[in-house]
């Protein structure tokens, strides 16, 4: 698994110029894995297959056949499905762009397709297409919007790569799958939904060059602003995804993103409560952000279509942290100390530094090693308390209350003369 996944991980230091901009400045997007197997929710026959639920059809977990794991679209009826409430949700939660799977590796199009008609539309009583509600309301809402598409992988077609338990791979006509799926429902996506943010490809190992550039023309072509991960593979993309839940330990390059998970699954699995707190997840976003990323955090709705609580309720604790301390995260920049403090992460903006506080110092002092700027103010942000600055050698040293204020992450706001300097060697 993260053997896999760091080989999908590249850091690839990509860099989109100027139409990276909204991206850099963005920080936090909403990641939504939703499709035929969040209605088993980790079932199959009276079983559970614990892990990742997405995945149930493969024959690594519950091994579906086709014919079963297709009959599964005349009973998917999300009826509680309200695009309203999701975006009102990410928004509230202090997120820029949503990106949604159009279609996960199980093969099923989760929007009204006409290159396949086994998508929600045609194949369920649902009867609507849910991600035309979803960017139309982002549009509304004035949030970013971008499609998952599971380039490489089909399990539903024998042409396609992953599944070997009904087909033969020896047999498979990759080029077929390709020009008759592939490339078509792409162009759906980039032609039917508006201006979109991002599209999001996954399994980059075994394209081709020249798949994953038509792939790259073919959405370049008709919205040439928007972005392209990495894992299209070949290094073709205009930003870098790290392994699927990697925060890196030190400062990345280039144009990047975290993706991670509200609980330890992509997909709404019943058994996992694992949520991460409101405090938990600011402190995510700020250390992505501290590091130069952006954090695109999943959540997985039901089968119904409602999002569970355990993730909106914490979501929305992080989204007023966020609200509150805008200024540290959107548009910031990462720690000049390239990693984090045992106390806490540093994020930079307009002049100031920003220290987040994690773990409160008993001692009531910060010590930060090589920075040469004089430090012109210094407070706690948005609370009371006393901060002094004073310099020893090579420390600053932050004085601050010894009891830490009640919040979750205070952070500590210094400005800074002139352009940053920081030996960064010494921490
Ligand atoms: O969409 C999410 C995952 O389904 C997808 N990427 C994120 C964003 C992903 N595709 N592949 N992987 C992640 C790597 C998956 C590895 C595993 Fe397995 C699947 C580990 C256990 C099941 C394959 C089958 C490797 C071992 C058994």
């Amino acid at each position: 698994d993260t053997d896999m996944d760091k080989l999908w991980g590249e850091r690839l230091e990509l860099d989109a110029g100027e139409r990276g901009a909204w991206f850099k400045e963005a920080k936090y997007a909403m990641f939504i894995h939703w499709g035929l197997y969040s209605g088993l929710a980790g079932d199959w026959k009276g079983k559970t297959h614990f892990g990742i639920g997405e995945w149930i059809m493969n024959k690594h977990l519950a091994g579906i056949s086709v014919d079963e794991y297709r009959a599964l679209a005349k009973d998917f009826n999300p009826v509680k499905f309200d695009a309203k409430a999701w975006v009102t949700l990410a928004k509230q939660s202090g997120m820029k762009y949503i990106v949604i799977t159009a279609k996960h590796h199980d093969g099923f199009a989760m929007y009204d397709s006409a290159a396949s008609d086994y998508n929600i539309k045609d194949a369920s009583p649902f009867g609507r297409d849910p991600l035309k509600e979803l960017a139309d309301e982002c549009r509304k809402q004035g949030i970013g919007f971008g499609f998952y598409y599971s380039q490489y992988q089909d399990w539903n077609e024998k042409d396609a790569f992953g599944n070997g338990w009904d087909f033969n791979p020896k047999e498979a006509n990759f080029s077929k799958y390709f020009k008759e799926k592939c490339e078509p429902q792409v162009k759906e996506l980039v032609t039917q939904y508006g201006d979109l943010a991002v599209l999001w490809f996954d399994t980059p190992g075994k394209m081709t060059k020249e798949d994953s550039m038509a792939l790259v023309n073919l959405v370049k072509k008709h919205q040439p602003r928007c972005l392209i991960n990495s894992r299209i593979g070949n290094g073709v993309g205009d930003y870098s995804s790290l392994g699927d839940m990697e925060i890196p330990p030190e400062n990345v390059g280039g144009l990047w993103e975290c993706v991670d998970t509200t609980n330890n699954s992509w997909s709404y699995a019943w058994y996992d409560e694992n949520w991460k707190s409101g405090e938990q997840i600011a402190q995510n976003v700020i250390s992505v952000v501290a590091r130069g990323g952006t954090y695109m955090l999943n959540v997985g709705p039901r089968g119904d279509g409602s999002i569970p609580k355990g993730a909106s309720e914490e979501l929305l604790v992080a989204g007023q942290w966020i609200k509150n301390h805008a200024g540290t995260i959107y548009g910031a920049e990462a720690s000049p100390w390239h990693k984090a403090f045992p106390w806490g992460d540093v994020t930079v903006n307009h002049g100031n530094l920003f220290l987040h506080v994690f773990d409160w110092p008993q001692s009531g002092k910060i010590y930060l090693p090589g920075l040469s700027n004089k430090i012109s103010g210094a407070a706690l942000l948005n609370l009371k308390g006393n901060v002094k600055v004073s310099k020893e050698g090579d420390w600053t040293i932050v004085s601050i209350p010894k009891v830490k204020p009640d919040a979750i992450n205070p952070v500590i706001q210094l400005k800074y003369d002139g352009k940053l300097k920081v030996d960064h060697s010494l921490a």
